[in-house]
């Protein structure tokens, strides 16, 4: 039984659980997130609604403090560290459904950037919806990128970027891809906090995804729209 001062967090009630879990993600308090999964899903609690209410929720406020100087580097990486923790318990739970192969998506985080968190929950949510996922980490060149597509035999690829800076590789990437004629034969996907829908066409992705569930549900609609244009 692990204990936070006085707070025995089994004890709290689900509300006030969510809410010492924000605090505890925001401390990078990574067994006492672990132990908050653990707790939430014994109450029952769906796994997606135990990633989204609160890993995610307690990310979004990690964020906002870093984004206004309150938070610094070591704080981030030790409740991204923490986040990553929880993720781990729920990864499983979230690839249960036992669906069929859906389609295969590699995956990758952009050139220069090594944010991964985001990329690594689209994997999940992916897997989960009974997708293959290659998970090419961070910081991908064209080449690795381009490589991982043929040796997989992938349907679709998936490019995460969370700076401003790396967000315009996805188009090096895409522009590669139109050179050497393969643009056609992928999906192509793309995500992050900066990027947004205008971005996404402007760079020629099939399609930008808001987050996670979006890209489930965007990479089923893509493949079954590849499928039946095959088959007309
Ligand atoms: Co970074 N960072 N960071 N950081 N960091 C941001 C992105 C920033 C917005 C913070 C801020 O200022 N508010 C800012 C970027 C500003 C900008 O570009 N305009 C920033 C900066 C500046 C930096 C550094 C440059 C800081 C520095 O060193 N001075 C540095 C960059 C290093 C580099 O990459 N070269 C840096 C470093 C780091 C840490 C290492 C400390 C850590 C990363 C740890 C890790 O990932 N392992 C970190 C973190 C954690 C963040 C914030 C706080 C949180 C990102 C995150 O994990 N969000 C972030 C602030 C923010 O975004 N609010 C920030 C939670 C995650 C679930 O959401 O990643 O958006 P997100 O993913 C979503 C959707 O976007 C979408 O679905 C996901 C799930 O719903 N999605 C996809 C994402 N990828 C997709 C791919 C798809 C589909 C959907 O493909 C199909």
């Amino acid at each position: 039984m692990s204990e936070e001062g006085d707070i025995i967090l089994s004890e709290l009630d689900d509300e006030e659980l969510v809410q010492q879990m924000f605090d505890d993600l925001y401390d990078g308090l990574k067994e006492e997130i672990e132990e908050g999964v653990n707790i939430l899903l014994e109450r029952n609690w769906a796994p997606y609604d135990v990633l989204t209410k609160a890993l995610v929720g307690g990310m979004t406020i990690v964020g906002a403090d870093f984004r206004d100087g309150i938070l610094f580097v070591p704080e981030v990486l030790l409740a991204a560290n923490a986040m990553k923790g929880g993720m781990f318990i729920l990864k499983p739970l979230l690839a249960e459904t036992g669906a069929p192969r859906v389609g295969k998506m590699v995956i990758g985080t952009v050139k220069g950037d090594i944010h991964d968190i985001g990329k690594n929950l689209v994997g999940m949510m992916m897997e989960g919806a009974g997708f293959e996922v290659v998970d090419l980490g961070i910081n991908n060149s064209v080449d690795a990128y381009l490589e991982a597509l043929e040796k997989e035999d992938a349907d679709i690829l998936g490019m995460s970027a969370l700076l401003t800076t790396t967000m315009p590789y996805m188009k090096v990437v895409i522009d590669t891809m139109i050179e050497q004629g393969i643009r056609e034969n992928y999906i192509v996907l793309v995500g992050g906090a900066p990027l947004n829908e205008e971005f996404g066409k402007a760079i020629g992705a099939d399609a930008y995804c808001r987050d996670a569930a979006v890209a489930v549900e965007t990479a089923k609609e893509w493949v079954a729209r590849k499928h039946n244009s095959a088959n007309a």
